[in-house]
């Protein structure tokens, strides 16, 4: 089964890096043929080639629309050298073999990208080049298929070290290579076209398999395989640490979307995809120290990221706990040196480049998406239910305690104040065992409740968790209302002087 290259078609859009392989070819005694502007590349290095047209018996025709697209030269690749009916049906028909296929395709991805008209983007729409490689990479049994640019070194070496020979398996090699060409070209299209046909379609729900792909080491476990679609290097300088993993980076989307909820010199402490630690403070450091207080315990191997440029005090701090991951804007110089002295420190700096706007979960046979949960509510959206009204410190508590509920595991019950993080209950099957999780957890880190305040993720449908939380000191509560039962948590805050306001919106996280 392997194969010597007598007679190769070139046909190739980009023109750079040809020469080598034109040469290396003529050396071999080759037969070339080629298409119009590939043709005269070829002349011009003074090596002979035959042009399509002297194959076809037609010229280049329609604007190039077609110019490959000819039995002499389909016939030429796909008829089958070990069949005798092709051979002679070849014979008959005067078809010569082509062995080698190189095409290098319109740059129709390169013409988007650029913004150019619909009309210069149709006509970058291969057809011919296409369907050679289509053509050479099915019949991979007797022909070489050249399909991008990004292949020459790899003919270069069968040419010069082979002598133009090539095995089975390598043909099939290229042949595979060929299908991810064409299928990544007419993904392409479909998706330029889909984005032009159904415009309000999300866009990212068509571009996220173009992504990159990145092989994880393993997924959530390690006898899980994984890869992530995305471009990490386009959100992150990586200044320190190991390789990213499958639950790191889980883990780093929760807290970047969990700390661009807040504005002032904020701290999170992630674990899980759940905050076990939040605090706004006016120093970085304080905010660290804050944060870290919630819940030291948990904070041990978690994810850590702020809105604060990362100073030497505060990396002094942060230098104390083992820590997964850090996430900063940016950091001072001597704050760095320090953070790296744990080589496997991952230690991230954040780009300012937005993420997907859609999310994307794979349920029974198929995917789900949605967009992303966006509203976030400001005190002045908060509608107070109650007798007695929040005070302005109660608002910004419950703003606070608002922020960190919706980025929390359903059930979840978040208990806070002004600037800080007190407990949470998070993931619990009952809205009840959420409150008692994060009353427990508050005490057992040394939080005083009294004149803490509650956010729930969704209405309460009985007044027990305001009877829980009033117990535990809680005086002010947001939720989203809408229980037909909302009443009886109603009375019991005016009956016992709390605040409620609600906001006619659920932060659900599941
Ligand atoms: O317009 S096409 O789809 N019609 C064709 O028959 C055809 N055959 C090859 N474009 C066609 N090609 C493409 O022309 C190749 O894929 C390559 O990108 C380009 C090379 O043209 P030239 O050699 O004239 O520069």
């Amino acid at each position: 089964s392997n194969k010597k290259i007598t007679s190769a078609l070139l046909s190739v859009y980009h023109k750079e890096g040809l020469a080598p392989i034109v040469e290396s070819l003529h050396a071999q005694g080759v037969k070339l043929y080629s298409t119009g502007g590939t043709q005269s590349f070829i002349e011009e290095m003074g090596i002979p080639v035959t042009p399509v047209e002297d194959l076809t018996s037609y010229p280049s025709i329609f604007g190039g629309r077609v110019k490959t697209l000819h039995p002499k030269i389909f016939g030429g690749i796909l008829y089958r050298r070990g069949n005798e009916d092709d051979v002679k049906t070849a014979e008959q028909y005067e078809i010569a073999p082509i062995d080698l296929v190189v095409v290098d395709l319109y740059p129709f991805e390169e013409t988007v990208a650029a913004g150019g008209s619909a009309d210069d983007i149709i006509e970058k729409i291969d057809i011919g080049g296409i369907s050679l490689i289509r053509g050479a990479a099915k019949n991979f049994e007797d022909v070489v298929i050249v399909s991008h640019r990004s292949q020459y070194a790899d003919l270069l070496r069968v040419l010069n070290e082979h002598s133009g020979t090539t095995t089975l398996e390598l043909r099939r090699y290229f042949a595979t290579l060929a299908f991810g060409v064409s299928s990544h070209y007419d993904s392409a299209i479909h998706q330029w076209f889909a984005g032009q046909t159904f415009p309000d379609r999300p866009a990212d729900v068509f571009n996220f398999k173009y992504l990159p792909q990145n092989s994880l080491r393993y997924g959530e476990n390690p006898h899980q395989s994984a890869h992530f679609y995305g471009d990490l290097e386009g959100l992150f300088d990586k200044l320190n640490g190991k390789e990213l993993s499958y639950n790191n980076l889980v883990d780093v989307d929760a807290a970047v979307q969990l700390i661009d909820e807040f504005t002032d010199t904020t701290f999170v402490i992630i674990k899980h995809t759940n905050a076990c630690g939040v605090a706004t403070a006016p120093t970085a450091k304080q905010a660290y120290l804050n944060a870290l207080s919630c819940d030291p315990v948990s904070a041990f191997g978690g994810v850590i990221v702020t809105n604060a440029k990362v100073d030497l005090e505060t990396a002094e701090e942060l230098n104390k706990l083992f820590m997964e991951i850090l996430i900063a804007p940016d950091y001072d110089d001597a704050a760095i040196e320090l953070l790296k002295s744990k080589k496997n420190r991952i230690l991230l700096k954040r780009k300012n480049v937005p993420a997907v706007k859609h999310m994307f979960k794979t349920i029974l046979n198929g995917v789900l998406v949605q967009d992303k949960d966006n509203a976030t509510e400001a005190a002045t959206e908060m509608t107070p239910k109650t007798e007695k009204v929040p005070t302005e410190s109660e608002y910004k508590a419950l703003e606070f305690a608002l922020k960190v509920c919706k980025h929390t595991k359903s059930n979840t019950i978040v208990l806070a104040k002004e600037n800080q993080l007190l407990a949470s209950g998070v993931g619990q099957t009952s809205r009840v065992d959420a409150l008692k999780q994060a009353i427990v957890k508050a005490a057992e880190f040394g939080f005083d409740l009294n004149g803490a305040v509650m956010a729930s993720d969704a209405f309460f449908p009985f007044a027990d968790c305001v009877e829980i939380a009033h117990q535990a000191g809680v005086t002010a509560v947001v939720q989203p209302g809408g229980s037909v039962r909302d009443q009886d948590s109603i009375d019991f805050c005016n009956k016992n002087g709390l605040a409620m306001v609600f906001t006619g919106v659920r932060h659900f996280k599941h």
